[in-house]
């Protein structure tokens, strides 16, 4: 049962897969602009950031809707084009679900951070202010 459910939704989103890259582009939000010191801060701060993800997941557009908004120079992994990201999500983070933002912060701790609720709060709460 589980392979056919992965095949139906494998085809669907083939199906659906220009629809979801339009909407992507067309609702794109502006992106905040902050002063030249507060942003090399960010930049600095968003090398310890990778978002793992691929392009017609739902809950991914939603998560670089807000990374676009937040103009977050965030490192991308599509685990559909590159299977030693997905090899990573998978043994590291524990599972494959998308969006997964991976933290590393600056005592090189790190983190695996599943859901796109959890995630956009995260970098609001980082980034916003
Ligand atoms: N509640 C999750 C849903 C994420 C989700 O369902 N992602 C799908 C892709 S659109 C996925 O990774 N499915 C594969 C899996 O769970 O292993 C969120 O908001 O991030």
């Amino acid at each position: 049962m589980r392979p056919i459910i992965r095949l139906f939704f494998f085809v669907l989103r083939r199906l659906l897969m220009p629809f979801m890259l339009l909407y992507a582009a067309l609702s794109k939000p502006k992106p905040v602009s902050r002063d030249a010191v507060a942003q090399a801060q960010v930049d600095a701060d968003c090398k310890g950031l990778t978002l793992y993800q691929f392009n017609t997941c739902p809950f991914c557009i939603k998560v670089k809707k807000e990374v676009h908004r937040l103009a977050l120079p965030i490192t991308m992994a599509n685990i559909q084009k590159d299977s030693n990201a997905r090899q990573k999500l998978e043994q590291q983070g524990g599972k494959s679900q998308v969006p997964c933002l991976h933290i590393v912060d600056h005592d090189g701790n790190e983190q695996w951070l599943y859901e796109s609720a959890e995630i956009n709060r995260y970098l609001q709460q980082r980034f916003a202010a």
